[in-house]
């Protein structure tokens, strides 16, 4: 059933105007690229801040990092919390985070034009660097929300040799308060995001309620060979790490492709992350550098899938002369359940407006994940063209936009009565 703007609280036009707005805001070489710590971010942060404000919005960042907006309610509860992200991965797509957050904000301007306040606070969280981050950690402000951003996160470096701690300070976080500070309490946390697969749209379902999130491990591995004459060295005397890291890459689709099909969940894996150096076409390959992503709903095989990689790397290294200088599980998550009561009241609401749901699971990781760890936490996805995310082409309808944020607005308004009942 098609969004019907005579009948819903929702200003889809001015919910879509803002979300054009934020994306304006990129790297103009590469849209759509606002990566979190750079300058670029840090104007689309100012974009937002001011949103906020304009919107009736009390606005602060905590010492996470993350950028807080409040509607104050009329009881002194914990606030329901609505979120997402701002960052992008390089290249990415206009709407991965930003629509979560942009029709968080449509909502609180609704409850505001409706004149009837709700009894809980209302908080919008615009979460710091939910993508991977140069300091090699994803999940930065909803990891230090939780309590889950360890002083060895917090030393990482990045290529430059700027640790993670002071680019927390740079852009409004307090590192030294992060292991005062106590989580949190709230009512609740909902995310709205596009699904980054092809389950809506391919069976037609409008809303997705979201099962669980993957877990995800990150592994590195660094292959040290030696660097030769690409024209003088005879091939059975060469010690390529190139060639050791090209069959890491296929063992790791191979392998991957394996479990997918096991019947045991979703299973990815992925080496998004692949350099050889000196990279120079008459070169033997002297080093390389691999990292890898891998994801499932069960726990247990990322486990033994890792298990396998560390058995199979080194077997891979040995077989091209290579020494396996590195392997390191540089962060790991665990799956996470998305809490049952939030998801029937995100099924009831969009059966009330008379839009089709699935549940499913999430193939991408969220900061709803870590939220998760100190409340009630749940997701809706919206359909997005193809399934395509993290990449320029990323697309996603107005309608299921407006239908998406009008699901939420009746949600937030079931769980602040629900949660006055008991
Ligand atoms: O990588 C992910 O799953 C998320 O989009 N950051
Ligand atoms: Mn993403
Ligand atoms: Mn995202």
């Amino acid at each position: 059933m098609p969004f019907d703007p005579s009948t819903s609280s929702i200003d889809a036009d001015r919910l879509w105007a803002d979300l054009m707005a934020l994306a304006a805001i990129t790297e103009p070489d590469r849209p759509w690229t606002r990566r979190s710590f750079t300058p670029r971010f840090a104007e689309g942060r100012t974009w937002l801040s001011n949103l906020f404000i304009q919107s009736g919005l009390a606005v602060r960042t905590d010492a996470g990092g993350n950028l807080i907006g409040r509607l104050e309610g009329r009881r002194p509860l914990p606030p329901i919390v609505l979120g997402s992200h701002s960052d992008t991965v390089p290249s990415g797509g206009r709407f991965d985070g930003a629509a979560g957050l942009l029709a968080a904000v449509e909502i609180a301007r609704a409850v505001i034009r409706s004149g009837h306040a709700l009894d809980h606070p209302l908080e919008i969280v615009d979460f710091l660097a939910e993508e991977p981050s140069d300091y090699g950690i994803s999940c930065i402000g909803s990891r230090a929300m939780v309590g889950a951003l360890s002083p060895d996160m917090l030393s990482r470096a990045n290529a430059a040799g700027e640790r993670l701690s002071d680019a927390l300070a740079r852009v409004g976080g307090s590192p030294s308060a992060l292991e005062r500070t106590t989580p949190p309490s709230i009512a609740a946390y909902l995310e709205l995001h596009i699904e980054q697969g092809r389950v809506l749209e391919s069976g037609r379902i409008e809303l997705g309620i979201v099962s669980g999130i993957v877990g995800i491990a990150r592994v590195e591995l660094i292959l040290l060979g030696s660097a030769d004459h690409a024209g003088g060295t005879p091939m059975n005397l060469r010690r390529d790490a190139g060639v050791a890291a090209a069959e890491i890459v296929s063992w790791t689709a191979k392998q991957g492709a394996l479990k997918a099909t096991s019947g045991r969940g979703h299973f990815v894996a992925t080496t998004g992350i692949i350099e050889i150096a000196p990279n120079a076409a008459n070169v033997v390959p002297g080093q390389a550098r691999l990292v890898l992503d891998i994801r499932a709903e069960d726990g247990r095989e990322i486990d033994d899938f890792i298990m396998l990689l560390d058995r199979h790397s080194l077997e891979a290294a040995q077989r091209s002369g290579v020494k396996r200088e590195r392997f390191a599980i540089i962060s790991k998550t665990d799956p996470t359940r998305c809490d049952p009561h939030l998801r029937d009241i995100l099924a009831r609401s969009a059966s009330k407006l008379g839009y089709s749901t699935t549940e499913l699971a999430s193939g991408a990781g969220h900061d709803a994940a870590f939220v998760a760890r100190i409340g009630r936490s749940a997701m809706l996805f919206i359909p997005c063209l193809e399934g395509k995310s993290h990449s320029p082409d990323e697309w996603a309808d107005p309608d299921a936009l407006a239908m998406g944020t009008a699901t939420l607005y009746d949600a937030v308004r079931s769980l602040d009565n629900a949660d006055n009942a008991n």
